[in-house]
């Protein structure tokens, strides 16, 4: 018997919090080897004012080929923050190579918050990450994502519980069946997740605290994959990921963190080693 071993296709920076240097520690708490699979480096997220991006994407295919020869297995393979539409069609490729039937795929589609997409992206980039969606076990939007991903317009108020259980059916027919919609600010005092999960919906409410921080995303995306890969449930996998990303933020809150210093994550990290 060896291990869980998780691949990690997304970005490395190095100062913010986000990706890889966010979901490489968590996954290896939870008793998971993390393969970082780079899709570009930088020294800030792109939330700052200024950031050094250098892409990653030609060294890719070279990259994924020693994997490839050495027949190296992987329970999980996590997806999230993607450049380019080449980009994608690189880990369409290592999906198609390395998912098994016992492998599960989570999608962080990655593209914007709060109605827009983010500088990076553009409507081409947005087509092709709808191709990656049909290989997704696991769909990990926020509002913006999961509207986008339907080619439809950011509603102008919150949309009902029933309202996004037919968008998260819709966006099921295209193969993921177990989707989170993250970060619904449903008023005031919460936020709410809502989950479909083959055909059944459910919700986890949180205090909201403080205004959103960057990388959120990326813990919650990793506490899910680790809690999945640990043989949690779905549901338990993300009431789990929402507790511990909301406590994160209320210590980042206490000390008077930068929003875009991310989630102090680091407080808390041991707690993921029972999970
Ligand atoms: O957490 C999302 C994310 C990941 N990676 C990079 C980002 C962002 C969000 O801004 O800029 C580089």
């Amino acid at each position: 018997m060896r291990q869980k071993r998780m691949a990690l296709i997304n970005d490395i920076t190095g100062f913010g919090r986000c990706s890889i240097a966010v979901m490489a520690p968590i996954i290896s708490t939870m008793r998971i080897q993390a393969v970082p699979i780079p899709t570009a480096i930088l020294s800030t997220h792109t939330q700052f004012p200024i950031y050094h991006f250098d892409d990653y994407t030609k060294h890719m295919p070279d990259y994924i080929q020693t994997y490839k020869d050495l027949n190296l297995e992987f329970d999980g393979i996590g997806t999230g923050f993607l450049g380019s539409k080449e980009q994608v069609e690189i880990v369409i490729d290592f999906i198609q190579s390395f998912k098994r039937k016992e492998t599960f795929v989570l999608v962080d589609p990655v593209m914007g918050d709060h109605g827009h997409l983010y500088a990076t992206y553009n409507q081409e980039l947005a087509n092709s990450m709808k191709d990656l969606v049909a290989y997704a076990d696991i769909l990990t939007p926020n509002l913006t994502e999961l509207v986008t991903l339907l080619d439809r317009p950011y509603p102008e108020t919150i949309p009902s519980e029933n309202e996004l259980a037919e968008m998260c059916a819709s966006l099921s027919l295209k193969g993921p069946q177990m989707i989170v919609v993250t970060g619904i600010p449903v008023d005031d005092k919460h936020i709410m997740n809502f989950l479909y999960d083959h055909g059944e919906t459910s919700t986890v409410l949180v205090d909201r605290i403080g205004p959103d921080r960057s990388g959120t995303g990326d813990v919650v995306s990793s506490v899910i994959a680790g809690g999945y890969l640990n043989n949690h449930t779905f549901y338990e996998s993300v009431k789990k990921a929402t507790e511990f990303s909301s406590k994160c933020i209320a210590y980042s809150e206490e000390l008077e963190t930068p929003t875009y210093y991310g989630l102090c994550f680091e407080q808390y990290l041991s707690e993921l080693g029972d999970f």
